[in-house]
């Protein structure tokens, strides 16, 4: 990573879905040895610890298709200003997640230090829906729309910019389950999705190199937002939403591994880890693995 100074932030958020345990997730990437891992990489690492999240039971859940929008809205304001902060002080911002609707903040805060910023969503959805398409009201499956510019204006217009990123920009990667509302857009406003599909296809190597093209075309920087459920569950367990036939542990290596030899990136997030669903902390592990990958570990 050209930049040397890397800030960590953790967002134990759980409201983004029905309560699982991913607000336990920063708490197990950290015991997972993250700012060691990092420090032992040459990066001087500093651990802001986590934002303060409302806890799920203290509120009342409102608007059925937007799961505590309230508080949402207002923890990714929140982030927003923590990322912008940490950039501003020429750092590198790590988010540790929580669920994913913290990438409204997180794109939110990086976006606003970029003339145009490419984004790599890593997941097994497509974190496409608004409050009209969504099945399930949970607004950790809208973050990607809504820096897109669809969705909720309390989100959209976070920062008093939107759209935080354009479909040109965009690339998902691991997609294997999306919602009728989400291919529709995706058609229409002509998102490339790598799906589990082309992956098997093309192979990773390919893949990544399609994909560092579409995040790098006119941009002068790069978010990447790991949903960690784009792992294959036997390799990540521990995440809110599992979904089979995933990436494999090989796999996802190979694209942090291509992602820092490209040395692109401006931030990231790795979210979703569930400690509750987890074996003996694996996926906080593994998170921590392709933490050290994309910052350019190397076996020799
Ligand atoms: B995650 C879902 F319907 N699409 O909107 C939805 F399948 O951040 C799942 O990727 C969203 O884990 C998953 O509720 C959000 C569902
Ligand atoms: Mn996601
Ligand atoms: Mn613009
Ligand atoms: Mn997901």
């Amino acid at each position: 990573m050209k930049n040397n100074k890397v800030t960590i932030v953790g967002v134990p958020m759980d409201l983004g879905a029905d309560r699982r345990g991913v607000d336990m997730g920063p708490s197990a990437i950290r015991y997972a040895s993250v700012k060691e891992k990092l420090t032992q990489l040459g990066y001087e690492v500093s651990d802001q610890g986590n934002l303060s999240v409302p806890t799920p039971e203290s509120y009342d859940v409102g608007e059925k298709q937007l799961k505590y929008l309230r508080e949402i809205t207002l923890v990714s304001d929140e982030l927003m200003r923590t990322v912008d902060a940490v950039k501003q002080e020429g750092r590198f911002p790590l988010i540790l997640g929580g669920d994913h609707s913290i990438a409204i903040g997180t794109i939110a805060g990086a976006a606003k230090h970029h003339q145009r910023m490419g984004v790599i969503w890593f997941d097994a959805h497509g974190d496409l829906n608004t409050g009209e398409t969504s099945p399930s009201g949970n607004i950790h499956g809208m973050p990607l729309a809504v820096s897109l510019g669809l969705g909720h204006p309390d989100l959209v217009d976070l920062g008093g910019f939107a759209p935080k990123v354009h479909p040109e920009n965009v690339v998902i990667i691991g997609a294997r389950q999306l919602d009728e509302g989400e291919r529709v857009l995706i058609r229409e406003r002509g998102i490339k999705v790598y799906t589990m599909h082309d992956i098997d296809r093309m192979g990773m190597a390919t893949v990544m190199n399609e994909a560092l093209e579409i995040v790098s075309n006119g941009t002068d920087g790069v978010h990447l937002s790991l949903d960690l459920d784009g792992l294959d569950p036997h390799d990540a367990p521990g995440v809110g939403t599992p979904v089979s036939g995933g990436v494999t542990y090989r796999e996802s290596h190979l694209a942090m591994e291509i992602l820092a030899e490209a040395d692109i990136l401006t931030s990231a997030e790795f979210v979703e880890v569930n400690p509750i669903l987890d074996q003996s902390n694996r996926t906080a592990k593994v998170a921590v693995a392709l933490i050290g990958s994309v910052f350019g570990e190397k076996v020799l």
